[in-house]
């Protein structure tokens, strides 16, 4: 079979961009949706997840979503009710309306979720015996913007109970090019592992609806890899190679440092600070 058509959107931010250059190798050819211009992209769908028409002619004949549009830090509850709430289930309502249309299988999903769904979750100490954070630990919000995450896996368990429309949803630790911390040695997601995971995502056998952290096979890891790996995630990268950089530049996590308490590192603080 050819290249799976799915419909990026977000396909201007950070992650729509790296995105953009990793998944036509893994066989995809991508629609690109974003609120504003993609660079080097005229083609793209220029609307905003609120725009239902758009949204309907944008998920039209698509073999699957990737959803990464929307606030991706800490902002005022008005703005996230309106990208991240709002937008994020007129999303999953187009998929909705696209299957109706067809009469037959709805496209899959793949949500960006995030880490900060679970942000309050202390940090486990692993290093001295602390089970790995599993996927089913109590949803721990560290910010609106954490909330807007948690509704979003609720919003894909509900569409699928209640319309058989598949979803992953991805609890993304930190996909950067690098880590630029000690916090995000645990969690993070290289771009390439990231391309990996949303194929294994997109392309994966019967998932209902199913949540996975998303981040690479790191030596410093903090949560269960495994409900990715099962989906056919193999990660190859290892944020340890980093590790004698950024220790020498920040030193070790501490029990002193607020943003080393818990899994969402700054995001806990009120208001949530970023670079950190
Ligand atoms: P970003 O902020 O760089 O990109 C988000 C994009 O969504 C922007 O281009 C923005 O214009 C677009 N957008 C926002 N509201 C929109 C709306 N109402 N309609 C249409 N487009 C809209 O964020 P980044 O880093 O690329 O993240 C992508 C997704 O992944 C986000 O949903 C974020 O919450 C999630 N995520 C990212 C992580 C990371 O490490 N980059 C970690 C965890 C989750
Ligand atoms: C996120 O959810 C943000 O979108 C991203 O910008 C990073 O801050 C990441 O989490 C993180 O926790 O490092």
């Amino acid at each position: 079979s050819g290249p799976r058509t799915i419909l990026l959107t977000g396909a201007a931010g950070g992650l729509g961009t790296l995105m953009r250059e990793l998944l036509p190798s893994h066989g995809y050819e991508l629609r690109l949706l974003d609120v504003r211009p993609v660079d080097g992209a005229p083609d793209a769908i220029v609307a905003d997840l609120n725009d239902t028409e758009a949204l309907r002619a944008a998920v039209r004949d698509v073999d699957g979503v990737l959803h990464l549009a929307g606030i991706s830090l800490e902002s005022t509850f008005d703005k996230i009710l309106e990208s991240n709430i709002r937008g994020t289930y007129h999303l999953f309502d187009s998929v909705r309306a696209e299957a109706e249309r067809r009469g037959g299988p709805a496209p899959r999903v793949v949500f960006a979720s995030s880490n900060h769904a679970i942000g309050f979750t202390p940090r486990p100490r692993v290093e001295d015996g602390d089970p790995l954070v599993p996927v089913s630990t109590l949803r721990r919000p560290d910010t609106y913007y954490g909330l807007s995450k948690s509704f979003g896996e609720d919003l894909a368990q509900f569409h699928w109970d209640k319309f058989g429309i598949e979803t992953v949803s991805v609890r993304i630790g930190s996909c950067f090019k690098e880590p630029t911390d000690v916090r995000m040695m645990s969690v993070w997601l290289s771009p390439a592992d990231g391309a990996r995971l949303f194929h294994a995502a997109l392309t994966a056998k019967d998932v209902g609806h199913t949540v996975v952290y998303g981040s690479s096979a790191n030596t410093r890891l903090w949560w269960d890899l495994s409900g990715a790996r099962a989906l056919g995630y193999d990660p190859q990268d290892d944020s340890e190679v980093y590790a004698d950089k950024l220790l020498a530049e920040f030193g070790p996590l501490s029990d002193d440092n607020p943003a080393h308490l818990h899994m969402g590192g700054r995001f806990v603080d009120d208001p949530p600070i970023w670079p950190y």
